[in-house]
């Protein structure tokens, strides 16, 4: 159990509390409202002690993790598979290394590796420090140094435990675990033969039955192959390291599939052939490196990274005779597929209905013992001006803010809406945090009770100013108003503001107030089908609803949304199907002849019913990804939206028609020519005259 250090009494006080909620916590999944903490003077880390300093930001929630050695279990779903993959490869040259502690150096966490000094991993805001050179290591290659150079065999597996700051949802979580796999040959043990023996390793190897797509050539100058290698040398390597991770691979999911058709299961891909694929990927430490994606039920799966190791890093660990590879795969997501397992969360779970449903050796479908509905709360906020943009608030740290808070019920925390007022400049953020329980129902109170110390925590650390809260009965949550929606004069535009007034207590708790622009936006009625069918892209958005006049604003705050979806993806391109030409005037409609219009206010467009707002497409465009941005784009603009794909019918209005036939007049033309054109035909085909076409 950890525990906090300090020669100062209040901290030993507060230490107390803190070994005393985590308890609580992670033995009932209830965790009660901690004080606020302030950094101790050292940490207590199984067994030994850390110095803090300015970079600590390992939080007690996460410390508390350490000690729980999930891999190391028998009957848990991790131990299980680690087990299961660890018996595949048994006889077969590795050693297995399971008891690495969690507390490593940044130099073995990243140096060693040859991480650049800059390399976002190494920031504050997705490591968890300890202290300036210590960390919680953030994957298992922090010890693949240390491997190299102690291992006897030819190859070895280590499972643990790692940590990153990272957002929560149902396949994140800030602490995983790992298998490092790696295998090396020795070219002073087999000198000029080392080929040979390679090839006969990659041979003695069971090929497995799966349909892999391979990139070729293996090594090129962005994914290069290294100098003390020969090209034979570098195809064989990566041919046997291919060839481990796809038996792995094989073994796992054709589990899997009976596991999901025992379970009942229909999808057809279940008994065609298990696909694969080859990407080519970037690991400071490895070159050529690659990424291995399983087809599973529908989407690709990023599975594992790997390559072949750099010569460097071995020298570094002293090591100057050996080649080899190494591999990183994710336990929690395999076992996710593997036990049918529907959240990340579960697996630290100690609620006796979670974990008497596995044994030792078994695999079998994970049965849900019950479902208690979360609750959803807003919080929405003003951040303070700042030069830089990187001085603000972090989405991680308002993640790990929330975590420390209300620990395991916390189920998701997002940025739902953010807004640059286009005059101050000043930016505001509302980010949606859903609790969840996996073992009781939540109150309202005890969320609201979190729900305040969330608000009161930011306002008092990152000092932003925080936005009111709206009680909308509807819902039965509390939510805040939309900043965008709030500060924003909507007056012409059809949107729903609920606001919260001052009264007494026969006036409403809230009101809807629906405002409207003036005069409506005709429905095609004259047979005009332009832009109501996907065009440019593959999935468009259209308007369902009555025609609407949209915003140049709320036009943009759409466009950002869809792009913050796609930007990080390489390929999929946003059409902008409308454009604004509307110049909308202040008191449009006081104007009296002679005296011209008001002064200029924002641009819009008028969008009648059935025309296609947005549209994506491009390569590595995967429908579920354009149907999210929609959704979430559809929620920032007036009226309600359809998704439609390329090749769906075009719309006149509210009607949907059948696809346009298209008709070549010409050709109809000379079906029945007029005698003038009959004339035309005879002479165009007179050889006298074709003698001057030419
Ligand atoms: C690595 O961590 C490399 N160390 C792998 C490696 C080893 C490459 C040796 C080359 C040689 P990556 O960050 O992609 O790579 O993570 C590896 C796997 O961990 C991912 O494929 C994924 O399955 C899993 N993973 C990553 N982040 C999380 C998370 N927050 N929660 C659960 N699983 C995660
Ligand atoms: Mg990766």
């Amino acid at each position: 159990m950890m525990l906090l250090n300090s020669s100062r009494t209040t901290v030993n006080r507060i230490g107390s509390i803190i070994s005393k909620t985590t308890f609580i916590r992670l033995n009932s999944s209830e965790s009660r409202p901690l004080p606020p903490v302030q950094t101790p003077e050292s940490l207590n880390i199984l067994g030994n002690t850390y110095k803090t300093d300015e970079w600590t930001n390992a939080t007690p929630t996460i410390l508390s993790l350490t000690d729980r050695k999930l891999h190391k279990q028998p009957n848990h779903p991790l131990g299980i598979l680690r087990n299961l993959i660890e018996t595949k490869f048994e006889g077969m040259g590795y050693t297995y290394y399971n008891d690495f502690e969690p507390v490593v150096s940044t130099h073995e966490n990243f140096d060693i590796l040859g991480f650049p000094e800059d390399h976002p991993g190494r920031s504050k805001t997705d490591t968890y420090y300890i202290n300036q050179s210590t960390l919680l290591r953030t994957h298992t290659s922090a010890h693949e140094a240390e491997c190299f150079k102690t291992c006897k065999t030819p190859g070895y597996f280590i499972t643990a435990d790692v940590y990153r700051r990272d957002a929560i949802d149902r396949t994140h979580y800030p602490a995983f675990h790992q298998i490092e796999g790696a295998r090396t040959w020795s070219r002073n043990e087999h000198g000029n033969n080392i080929v040979e023996v390679i090839r006969a390793d990659l041979e003695a190897l069971p090929k497995p039955n799966i349909v892999v797509e391979n990139p070729s050539p293996v090594f090129h100058v962005d994914n290069p192959k290294q100098d003390n290698m020969s090209e034979v040398e570098t195809e064989l390597i990566a041919a046997h390291l291919k060839r481990t991770i796809e038996i792995l691979v094989e073994d796992i999911f054709n589990r899997a599939k009976e596991v999901a058709i025992a379970a009942g299961s229909t999808d057809p891909d279940l008994h065609a052939p298990l696909k694969a694929r080859w990407i080519e990927a970037y690991f400071p430490w490895t070159s050529p490196s690659w990424e291995i994606e399983v087809w599973w039920k529908g989407e690709w799966l990023e599975m594992c990274g790997c390559g072949i190791v750099k010569q460097n890093v071995l020298q570094n660990a002293g090591i100057t005779d050996r080649i080899g590879w190494a591999f990183g795969i994710g336990l929690e997501r395999t076992a996710m597929l593997l036990f049918g397992i529907p959240d990340i969360r579960l697996f630290w779970s100690q609620d006796e209905r979670f974990l008497n449903q596995f044994e030792a050796g078994k695999i079998n479908n994970f049965k849900p013992y019950s479902k208690y509905p979360g609750t959803v709360r807003d919080v929405a906020f003003w951040l303070p001006h700042v030069e830089k943009d990187g001085d603000l608030l972090h989405e991680n740290d308002l993640t790990e803010m929330v975590r420390s808070i209300a620990g395991d019920l916390v189920e998701n925390v997002s940025l739902h809406d953010e807004f640059v007022h286009p005059k101050t400049g000043k930016k505001s953020q509302c980010y949606r945090i859903n609790y969840q329980s996996m073992d009781r129902s939540l109150t309202n109170s005890e969320i609201n009770e979190y729900q305040d110390q969330v608000r009161q925590q930011l306002s008092e650390k990152y000092n932003v100013e925080l936005l009111p809260r709206v009680f909308s009965s509807s819902l039965s949550q509390t939510r805040s108003i939309r900043p965008s929606l709030n500060t924003f004069n909507w007056s012409s535009t059809s949107t729903t503001v609920s606001q919260s007034r001052a009264g007494h207590q026969w006036a409403p708790r809230f009101k809807n107030v629906r405002k409207q622009h003036k005069g409506r936006v005709p429905v095609r009625t004259g047979g005009s089908l332009k832009g109501s069918a996907v065009s440019m892209g593959e999935y468009g958005l259209r308007l369902k609803s009555d025609g609407a006049r949209l915003a140049a604003i709320q036009l943009k705050e759409a466009d950002n949304t869809i792009m913050r979806i796609i930007r990080p993806i390489a390929g999929p391109k946003l059409f902008r199907m409308v454009h604004c030409n509307i110049a909308v005037a202040k008191k449009g409609n006081e104007t009296r002849m002679g005296k011209g219009k008001g002064a200029f206010d924002f641009w819009a467009c008028r969008v009648p019913t059935g025309k296609i707002v947005f549209e994506l497409g491009g390569p590595n465009l995967h429908e579920r990804v354009a149907r999210e941005a929609f959704r979430l784009a559809s929620d920032k603009l007036p009226g309600v939206y359809e998704i439609v794909k390329r090749g769906d019918l075009p719309k006149i209005g509210f009607q949907q028609v059948a696809a346009p036939v298209k008709r070549n007049f010409i050709e109809e033309q000379m079906k029945t020519p007029s005698n003038k054109k009959l004339a035309n035909i005879i002479k165009s085909k007179d050889p006298e005259i074709l003698k001057y076409k030419k």
